[in-house]
């Protein structure tokens, strides 16, 4: 076992969207690293579909053609490596989306090569992970070869096909060893956790028996952490899932983006109470790649002031395991793919370039502080009229959050110790220094102060001066 050089960052989720692996390695030491981001989700680092008649949209990679974690649009084996160990240097976990429902649809191409030359075709994939020893062939694939068409049966959810993709018989054991062997192969490179890529259209005994052949990470230690993605409805709920990690919470990505949205920020002290699941089960967001195209309420692209806000508010409130996004812009077509090369790979992000948002970035002061309050709960809830609401976090942070057109001035009870703090919802803090306009003086633990228009403020003690 190496020697632990970087201790673990906090619990918060970056999900830098189709990112480069390259710079998603730069990010880590840039900015994650340093402002004690957690974890990042990748985007599938496994052998994908490539489809340039329908231009390269993102979604091409959701289409996997093996095992094989290499030549996908983001980088090679080695990039891959190098920005598991960068990132680990600084604190900074990689988890993998996982796509272990299926495999690949009928599109504009239903059979060819996959990104690494492997050749396949919809019920066919000859070489699974490169050696030319396992394969999937139709066997291996449920029989109901048609699209679910009755969403509320759960056989069919399971069963049957999304947007018609060959969809997995995750039941077998064979199917389960490939699944494994290949999680295992990803931990062995240091990969720390998985999305589970449409966990709801699996049986979470699939998920289970897949779960527990999976290896200890190497260097963090502990078994890899797992959140599944359910979209729950009355057919199948989030608590089915919870017995094998965290469930991503949709009622809560839609009651906190209304709420800022609509500046009616009433209903977010009960939030918690209100969900289907505790929060150490839920795995919480604003938006995500897909709500953020086929269902946007508060996203980069309609008020980017109010999504930052609730962003700030994700990483200020208990509930959850946070994942902030981090996106790309399109112009057109939601199918659009990142800004990419002519023969469909990605480009490096550079955050200086509008056509990568790195919203993330905005709300990295409060990644500070949704770790420096872990373990307390919000309370002391005081509000200014309905698009105004502040809450203390034990004694060790502060946040008011102002989703009106003008400032909030107010007199706030913090229960912090007294000190000059460092605001960090419009700033960072790191190394000691405070890279934010603002700064406030708590005294007897009030404190006095303006929050900004559609803007926040969050003191925290371990970002005091
Ligand atoms: C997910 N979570 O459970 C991903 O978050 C979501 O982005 C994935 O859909 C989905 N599950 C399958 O992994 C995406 C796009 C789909 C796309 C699919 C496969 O949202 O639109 O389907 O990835 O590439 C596309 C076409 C469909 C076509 C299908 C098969 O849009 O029209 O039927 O490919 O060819
Ligand atoms: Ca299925």
């Amino acid at each position: 076992k190496p020697a632990q050089a970087a201790t673990a960052n906090g619990d918060a989720i970056v999900h830098l969207f189709q990112w480069r692996w390259e710079s998603v390695a730069q990010e880590c030491e840039d900015v994650l690293g340093p402002n004690g981001y957690g974890a990042v989700q990748v985007s599938p680092p496994q052998e994908h579909v490539v489809l340039p008649d329908e231009g390269y949209p993102w979604w091409q990679d959701y289409q996997p053609v093996s095992y094989t974690i290499d030549q996908t649009r983001r980088g090679t084996r080695a990039d891959f490596v190098d920005m598991v160990t960068r990132c680990r240097d600084v604190g900074v976990k990689i988890y993998v989306d996982a796509i272990l429902n299926h495999m690949t649809g009928t599109g504009s191409i239903d059979s060819g090569d996959g990104s690494a030359g492997s050749s396949y075709d919809k019920y066919s994939y000859a070489d699974l992970f490169g050696d030319g020893q396992y394969g999937y062939s139709s066997q291996d694939f449920h029989d109901c070869r048609s699209d679910i068409s009755n969403w509320g049966d759960p056989w069919e959810v399971r069963h049957c096909e999304l947007v018609g993709l060959s969809d997995l018989k995750t039941e077998t054991s064979y199917v389960r060893e490939m699944e494994a062997r290949y999680l295992n192969e990803l931990i062995s490179l240091g990969v720390a956790g998985f999305r589970i890529d449409a966990a709801k259209h699996m049986a979470p005994a699939d998920i289970s028996a897949v779960r527990s052949q999976l290896d200890e990470v190497p260097y963090w230690g502990g078994a890899p952490y797992i959140y599944q993605e359910v979209i729950a409805d009355s057919a199948i709920s989030e608590s089915e899932y919870t017995g094998d990690g965290d469930v991503t919470e949709f009622d809560y990505h839609r009651s906190v983006s209304h709420a800022f949205a609509d500046g009616n920020l009433s209903g977010l002290s009960s939030l918690g109470s209100s969900m289907s699941i505790g929060g150490d089960a839920a795995s919480v967001f604003v938006a995500n790649h897909d709500t953020q195209r086929s269902d946007p309420i508060l996203t980069h692209r309609n008020d980017r002031a109010r999504y930052d806000l609730a962003q700030s508010f994700l990483l200020a409130h208990p509930y959850g395991t946070p994942k902030v996004m981090s996106s790309y812009d399109w112009s057109g077509s939601t199918d659009q793919g990142p800004p990419m090369a002519s023969d469909g790979t990605t480009l490096a992000t550079d955050c200086d370039d509008s056509a990568w948002v790195c919203e993330h970035r905005d709300v990295a002061g409060m990644v500070g502080f949704h770790n420096a309050v872990e373990g307390t709960s919000a309370g002391d809830w005081h509000s200014g009229n309905s698009g105004q609401l502040a809450f203390t976090r034990g004694s060790s942070g502060f946040a008011a959050f102002n989703a009106t057109g003008s400032a909030w001035n107010a007199t706030f009870d913090t229960n912090l110790p007294d000190g000059e703090y460092c605001d960090v919802a419009n700033g960072t803090f790191v190394d000691d220094t405070c890279d934010s306009p603002n700064s406030y003086e708590v005294s007897g633990g009030t404190l006095t102060a303006q929050v900004p228009a559609n803007g926040a403020l969050a003191l925290h003690v371990d970002a005091l001066g």
